[in-house]
C-alpha cells in the first residue's frame, strides 16, 4: 500500500545499490550492456565475499542525511551541515566532486555563523550546479509526509553545498519523484510526470531560478523543459540509449542526471527487449541506469530510490544487498524513517 515500510526499506536500500554497483562504470563513456549484465551477475557469486563494493559520496551523504533527520525529529541546517563535514574529514576519499570539498572543509569550523555560505561562494558566487544535493535528496521524501514539507527541506538540505538553484531545484525534483513514488503515483505512469511537471513549473517560477537560468543558457524553466522531453521519450515504443543521452543527459550536473534518472524508472517499468527476460523492474532500472554510462552510480543511486519506492524492498535480489556496503545499515534506518513519517 502507499507509505509502506517495504517502500520505505526499498527507497533506501535501492539508493545505495545503485551507488555500489554504478561505481564500476563510473565516468565510463559507453558502457554495452553485456558488461553492465556481466558486472550484475557477478554480485551472484558468493565465494566473492560480503559488502566488497563500497558506497561512495552519494550514500556517505544520504547516510548523514538520514542520521540528523533521526537525531532531530526534522531538519537541523548545524547539525546536518555538521555531520557532512565529519564524514567528509574521516573518509574523504569516497569520490566526491573536485568543487564541494572547499565546502565540506568549511563546515568543519565550528565558528561557522551561516552554515550556507560555503555553498554560496563556490564557483565565484555562481553556487554549484552539481547532482550532489539531488544523489542524496531521497531521505526528505522518507521523512517527510507533506509535499510542501519535501519540497522546502530537500532545497534547504542541497542548499548546505549547493546554492545554484540548478542544483537544489534538482534536489527538490529527486525528492519530490521519491515522494509521488512511495505513494504509489507510478501505477499511473503518464499522471505521474504530469504531476511532476506541475510542481516544477512552480518550484522554477522564482526569481533566482529564472535568473540562473538566463545566465548559464538554459531553457527558462530548465527542469520543466527536460521532464517535457522525458514525456515524448515516454511516448515512443524504441528508444536508443543514444537519444536518452542526447536528450536527457549522463552527467554531474544535477540538470543533466535527475531527469535521466526518472526516465531510466519510467522506461524500465515495462520488459525491454535489451533486457533479460528474467528481470524485474527494479533489477531492469539499476541494469539500465549504468548502460548510460557517464555518472553511473549517482544516476543508478537516483534511479534506485524512486524505483525503491515503487517496487519495494521483495523486488531487490538479496544476493545483490549481500554486495553492497553499507545496505543493510539502510534497510535498518528506512524502518526509523518510516515511524517518523507516520508520526508526523
Ligand atoms: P561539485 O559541487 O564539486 O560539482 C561537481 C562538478 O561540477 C564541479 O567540480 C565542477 O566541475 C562542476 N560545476 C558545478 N557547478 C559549477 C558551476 N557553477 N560552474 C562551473 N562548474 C560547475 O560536486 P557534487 O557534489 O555536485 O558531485 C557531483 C558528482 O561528481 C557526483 O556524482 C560525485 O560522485 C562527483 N564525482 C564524479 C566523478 C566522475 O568521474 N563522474 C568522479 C568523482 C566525483
Ligand atoms: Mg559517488
Ligand atoms: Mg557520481
Amino acid at each position: 500500500g502507499p507509505a509502506s515500510l517495504s517502500r520505505f526499506r526499498g527507497a533506501l536500500v535501492a539508493a545505495v545499490l545503485g551507488d555500489c554497483v554504478g561505481g564500476e562504470f563510473e565516468g565510463a563513456e559507453e558502457v554495452p550492456m553485456e558488461r553492465v549484465l556481466q558486472h550484475l551477475n557477478s554480485l551472484d557469486d558468493e565465494t566473492k565475499g560480503t559488502g566488497n563494493l563500497d558506497y561512495s559520496d552519494d550514500t556517505a551523504m544520504a547516510r548523514c542525511v538520514v542520521r540528523s533527520i533521526l537525531a532531530h525529529a526534522g531538519y537541523d541546517e548545524r547539525d546536518m551541515a555538521h555531520r557532512f563535514a565529519k564524514e567528509y574529514g574521516e573518509s574523504p576519499d569516497r569520490g566526491y566532486g573536485t568543487g564541494v570539498v572547499h565546502v565540506l572543509k568549511k563546515l568543519s569550523s565550528s565558528h561557522l555563523s551561516d552554515v550556507y555560505q560555503p555553498a554560496r561562494d563556490q564557483f565565484n558566487g555562481r553556487g554549484s550546479f552539481g547532482n550532489g544535493g539531488a544523489m542524496r535528496a531521497a531521505p526528505f521524501a522518507l521523512a517527510f509526509p507533506k509535499l510542501a514539507d519535501v519540497r522546502r527541506f530537500a532545497r534547504l538540505g542541497a542548499m548546505l553545498t549547493h546554492s545554484c538553484s540548478l542544483g537544489y531545484n534538482g534536489a527538490v525534483l529527486q525528492a519530490l519523484a521519491v515522494h509521488l513514488s512511495l505513494q504509489g503515483a507510478l501505477d499511473l505512469p503518464q499522471q505521474f510526470i504530469s504531476r511532476l511537471i506541475t510542481e516544477m513549473e512552480d518550484v522554477e517560477s522564482d526569481d533566482m531560478s529564472r535568473k540562473d537560468a538566463r545566465i548559464l543558457k538554459e531553457a527558462e524553466k530548465p527542469f520543466c523543459d527536460r521532464l517535457h522531453r522525458v514525456r515524448d521519450l515516454m511516448d515512443r515504443s524504441k528508444v536508443s540509449i543514444e537519444e536518452v543521452i542526447s536528450e536527457l543527459g549522463n552527467g554531474i550536473a544535477a540538470l543533466h542526471s535527475v531527469p535521466t534518472a526518472i526516465f531510466c524508472v519510467l522506461h524500465c517499468l515495462e520488459p525491454r527487449e535489451c533486457l533479460p527476460e528474467n528481470y524485474g523492474g527494479l533489477e531492469r532500472t539499476i541494469a539500465y541506469s549504468l548502460a548510460l554510462g557517464g555518472d553511473t552510480d549517482t544516476i543508478a543511486c537516483m534511479a534506485g530510490a524512486i524505483a525503491g519506492a515503487h517496487y519495494g524492498i521483495e523486488a531487490i535480489p538479496q544476493s545483490w544487498i549481500n554486495c553492497c556496503e553499507g545496505a543493510e545499515d539502510a534497510d535498518v534506518t528506512a524502518e526509523r524513517l518510516h515511524v517518523l513519517y507516520h508520526q508526523s
